[in-house]
């Protein structure tokens, strides 16, 4: 789980812009170093795209109390937009200066209003896998579903056909092979915040590991 990792390895901290000092660097996080490419990173296999069985679904607390579904077809045809953002892996590494292309999660939440008493969203992908957001963090003008990175459709280890990113929470938090979202009236954690890692994420606060949660980050352990 990474409980044992020195907290002190951080690079030190970036001042301002400078000749010298390549933009990208002002972007890293504390305690992450720039990666070249693009690792793939996940827990499990890399499930297979079936067309005709997949679905997106929005469910929970729905403000007309519906669910809703969208096949592949419908969901590419939904509004799409591009958002320039970075990746930052808990491990330590980042990816700076995607292009993300796909559908704006507010988008998603325009068209499947949330009952008022929503906080928190649910994101759920194949096998199980799922991250917990708060619904500010869902509603931010960059996370996108996204669907293309750098003007190509995902590969299949990057999430294909549908993936979430959150350019300012860590990586984990944006799962590949999305399947649906779920409107939650109370906060709970997902895969990860459950196994040792922190309920909110905030890379630029460094908030890694569950141990450093403060009282109100996250539901009790
Ligand atoms: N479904 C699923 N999504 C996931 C993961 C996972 O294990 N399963 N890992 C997360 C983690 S820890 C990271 S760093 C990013 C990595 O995305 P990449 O492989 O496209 O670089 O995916 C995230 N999304
Ligand atoms: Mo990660």
């Amino acid at each position: 789980m990474g409980q044992a990792e020195s907290e002190s390895d951080g690079l030190p901290s970036p001042g301002g812009p400078s000749p010298d000092r390549p933009a990208e660097t002002d972007r890293l996080p504390p305690g992450q170093r720039l990666q070249r490419g693009w690792p793939v990173t996940h827990y499990g296999p890399v499930p297979k795209f079936r067309p005709e069985r997949w679905e997106f679904r929005v469910f929970g607390a729905t403000a007309d109390g519906d669910k809703r579904g969208w096949s592949h077809e419908e969901f590419t045809a939904l509004g799409w937009a591009t958002v320039e953002a970075d990746l930052h892996c808990v491990t330590r590494f980042s990816v700076i200066g995607a292009e993300w292309g796909g559908v704006p999660a507010r988008t998603l939440l325009g068209l499947v209003p949330p009952a008022p008493s929503v906080t928190h969203v649910m994101v759920w992908a194949e096998y199980g896998y799922s991250a917990n957001l708060r619904l500010a963090d869902f509603t931010a003008p960059h996370t996108v579903f996204a669907t293309h990175k750098d003007g190509e459709p995902l590969t299949a280890e990057h999430g294909y056909p549908v993936r979430l990113v959150v350019p300012h929470l860590y990586a984990w938090k944006g799962p590949k092979w999305v399947r649906g979202i779920e409107y939650m009236t109370a906060d709970r954690r997902g895969f990860w915040e459950e196994r040792g890692y922190h309920n909110i994420g905030d890379p630029w606060r460094e908030q890694r590991y569950s141990y450093q949660e403060e009282a109100g980050d996250g539901p009790g352990l």
